[in-house]
């Protein structure tokens, strides 16, 4: 492994456009590659396999990023996964093997199964595979002891059949990533501002003053965010990063697409960067709402929207006395941010007519997530930044789909509404008792309360937390079915019984019934847009997604089920015909997506209508969360490298950060590290502390890095052995994978 200083190089620039050509040339190669990039995010095409940021309204010829041509490099792969192969590699030899070898592997291509006695998956049919998963759950005593995951790169119309096949069958236990991402931020607007989904589109970002971007790294995982930032900071916009480290990304961005940028000229993006203390935001925000507090009480009347306060929102006094009896030495601690700096901020804040807050994954994994985000609120409502244009909330969702898996119902705690219309739309009376969350899911299948583990996509065993747990819980089941496109680690971490069953990708050709299908997908911005795959499939024996579901929808409920799945499955236009019924917001769904091609969702919160109890937004207030470290502690984040998807791994590089070679690594403040008795290189082991238990991780190598004291980092999914399961954000049960308590020892070569 080589680490480097990491120099001060804009992001993007022309090692963006090489790495494209790089991956393209590796994946499908240049003409497949090329042929399927043109496709990529256009109106006719297929939307990007990659994160959730909307596509602008007048969108150019290549309208992607260089992430999101890796994603598609990797998905289309001329590399192929035959019976052969894993004839040739016993399970527990695939287990041996790194995420990145397991990832470059090729397509999946044939459905498998792994019988009770064997070591190896061997092929299987179809009509079988479905069979075997019939009796399975016919086996178990209630559905609810069957959980079905889901990933965010499902479709709205394999998510909505999905949910609908678990509910006939009679559960709720319809967990999926959002669990594990952006559920603090879903639970805690919910509370505050009725809704669960953000309040701002891509116009609004040509309006702002300010955009606030805390706890993301939109370089490497929402880059087209950056040509967004870029554009407003050009035309005057102010932008304010929150983030322990100082990412590449909202530092200097050189845009791919431009002639300066492409010679390396970089704009700088943060005008203030701020590097707070990992898990210090509610101390940091805390302290610039209460010096907008001040500047009001030195100019009363001009600093808060008055108006929008009182007819709007309810709580504002109680938080204006948590304030007054909060000491800033105590916010100045909590936060690693001088005061006369968190004066700056505020002082940016009121002298910006129209702010936009976003944020991701640094504020939603910690255990006081909601906090965090209910802070975020606090602050911009003091000055109606809220449901007016330029101004609002901008949660930034992860996998391209997983808002929309929601809104089909990919939800284990599902509206009592929505149940309803499903109901009455199918003739069935669908559960109403809650079911299974992610964290849930694990806990039950390692009591043995459930026992039959289906996925629709992603990578469970690897992206979840507490390795060791986690993993005996799935081995413990008596099946473990896995919907997917590539080999992963939750292929190798199977139960009794295990099936692979292969899918199409988005950018594939989807032909049902002699008839080429598209399906929908639902931006971070609630926008409902086409996505037609243009690549011939990988295999023959590959089925799409909606026709896998309907099919073992079938096979599974038989006469119970009054749906005409195959009907459903040969015209994807029928499927949405229904969705129209259940779904509100989507009346005239077929017509409308056929139109100009997308349309937005409504936000009742955007109105200023707030579907709270009150029918007002609320203030909250929370204590400054207390950390409780012992001295020779750190907190350590998991965070995602350049080069990978989540769980799937591109290379052991991360350009941004100088790392090259290896991802065994942990970033370390040097002067901590010299405190510690500890030196860059070396190796060291890591011990994570939660509730009286430890966690061991060996074989990290230090790496000295600007991050505050007491702070480090590492990669997910590597570190994820270290975060206990029941360390997880109270009121969301995402996990706590970024603020785990660490202690580092040097390890014996
Ligand atoms: N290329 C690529 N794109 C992706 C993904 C990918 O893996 N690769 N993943 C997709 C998914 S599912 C998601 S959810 C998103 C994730 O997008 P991000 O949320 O940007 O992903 P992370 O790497 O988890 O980065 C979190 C950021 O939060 C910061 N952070 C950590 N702790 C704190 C804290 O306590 N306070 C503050 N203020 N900041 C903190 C970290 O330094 C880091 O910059 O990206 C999506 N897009
Ligand atoms: N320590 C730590 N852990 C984390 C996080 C973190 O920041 N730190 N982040 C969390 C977050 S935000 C998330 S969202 C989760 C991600 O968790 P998941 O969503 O479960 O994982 P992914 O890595 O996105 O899933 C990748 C797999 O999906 C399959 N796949 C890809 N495309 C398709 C498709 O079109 N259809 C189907 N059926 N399958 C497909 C492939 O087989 C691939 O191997 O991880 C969480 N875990
Ligand atoms: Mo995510």
């Amino acid at each position: 492994m080589r680490a480097m200083a990491g120099g001060e190089k804009p992001a993007g620039g022309l090692a963006a456009v090489g790495e494209t050509l790089r991956s393209i040339l590796r994946g499908p190669g240049l003409r497949r590659g090329l042929g399927a990039l043109r496709w990529i995010n256009q109106d006719d095409g297929f939307d990007c396999p990659g994160c959730a940021w909307p596509e602008p309204l007048r969108r150019s010829r290549a309208e992607f990023c260089e992430n999101g041509a890796k994603h598609l490099a990797h998905e289309a792969t001329r590399r192929r996964l035959t019976a052969d192969f894993f004839a040739e590699h016993p399970i527990e030899e695939l287990l041996g093997r790194s995420d990145l070898w397991l990832e470059s592997q090729g397509r999946l291509t044939v459905p498998l199964v792994k019988r009770e006695a064997s070591r190896r998956y061997e092929p299987i049919a179809w009509g079988e595979a479905y069979r075997l998963i019939a009796e399975r759950l016919a086996a178990l005593g209630s559905p609810d002891q069957a959980i079905f995951y889901t990933s965010g790169r499902a479709s709205n119309e394999a998510a909505f059949l999905y949910q609908l096949f678990v509910r006939q069958l009679g559960t709720n236990n319809l967990p999926d990533c959002s669990n594990l991402c952006h559920e603090s931020s879903g639970r805690a607007l919910v509370e505050a501002i009725g809704t669960g989904k953000g309040t701002v589109g891509l116009e609004d970002f040509e309006s702002a003053d300010l955009i606030l971007v805390i706890g993301q790294n939109p370089g490497s995982n929402h880059p087209r965010m950056l040509a967004t930032l870029l554009a407003a900071r050009r035309r005057g916009a102010r932008i304010l990063a929150i983030n322990p480290l100082r990412e590449r990304g909202l530092v200097s961005f050189a845009h791919p697409k431009e002639l300066r940028g492409l010679l390396g000229r970089g704009t700088a993006l943060a005008d203030v960067y701020m590097q707070v203390r990992v898990g210090g935001d509610v101390a940091l925000l805390k302290g610039i709402i209460k010096e907008v507090l001040a500047a009001e009480d030195r100019a009363p009347g001009r600093v808060l929207d008055h108006e929008f306060l009182r007819e709007h929102t309810s709580g504002l006094d109680a938080l204006c006395a948590s304030l007054e009896a909060i000491s800033w030495p105590e916010l100045e601690a909590a936060s690693g941010v001088p005061r006369e700096e968190i004066r700056r901020a505020a002082e940016l804040y009121v002298a910006s007519e129209r702010v936009i807050a976003c944020w991701a994954m640094g504020l939603t994994q910690h255990r006081h997530a909601l906090a965090n985000i209910h802070e975020i609120v606090n602050l911009m409502l003091l000055r109606g930044n809220l449901g007016r244009p330029g101004a609002g909330l901008c949660p930034v969702r992860g996998h391209s789909n997983v808002q929309g898996d929601r809104t089909m119902g990919i939800c284990e705690r599902p509206e009592a509404g929505f149940l309803e219309r499903l109901g009455q739309a199918f003739e069935f009376q669908p559960p109403s008792h809650p079911g299974l969350d992610s964290v849930g899911a694990i806990r039950a299948m390692a009591d043995g309360r459930a026992r039959v583990f289906v996925a629709l996509g992603g990578n469970f065993a690897a992206a979840c937390p507490d390795r060791a747990y986690t993993w005996a819980a799935l081995r413990g089941t008596d099946l473990t079915v896995q919907i997917s496109t590539k080999l992963n680690r939750s292929h190798l971490v199977h139960g009794r019984e295990a099936l692979i069953l292969p899918c199409l990708t988005r950018s594939e050709r989807d032909v049902q019934g002699g008839k080429l299908q598209f399906v929908t997908v639902e931006n971070s911005m609630r926008v409902v847009q086409r996505s037609q795959g243009t690549l011939p499939p990988a295999s023959p024996d590959l089925r799409s997604e909606p026709r896998i579901i309907a099919e073992l929808a079938e096979v599974v409920l038989g006469d119970r089920s009054q749906v005409p799945w195959r009907s459903l499955a040969d015209d994807y236009d029928r499927i949405r015909d229904r969705i129209a019924r259940v779904v509100s917001g989507f009346d005239g769904f077929n017509q409308r997506i056929r139109q100009p091609g997308r349309f937005t969702l409504p936000s009742a919160a955007h109105r200023r209508e707030f579907q709270t109890p009150n029918g007002r937004a609320r203030f909250h207030v929370h204590p400054v969360p207390r950390l409780d470290m012992d001295r020779g502690h750190f907190l350590l984040m998991t965070v995602r490298s350049h080069d990978q998807f989540n769980t799937t791994i591109y290379s052991e590089n991360d350009r941004y950060r100088g790392i090259r070679g290896s991802r065994w690594v942990l970033f370390m403040n040097p002067h901590d590290m010299t405190e510690a008795g500890l030196h860059p290189g070396q190796r060291v082991r890591v011990t994570s502390h939660f509730g009286g238990e430890t966690r061991q991780l060996r074989g990290l190598t230090l790496v000295p890095y600007r991050l505050p004291s007491g702070c480090t980092a590492a990669y997910f999914p590597e570190a994820n052995p270290l975060v206990h399961a029941g360390s997880f954000a109270e009121g969301s049960h995402t996990p706590a994978y970024k603020s785990i308590v660490v202690s580092v020892v040097a390890e014996a070569d």
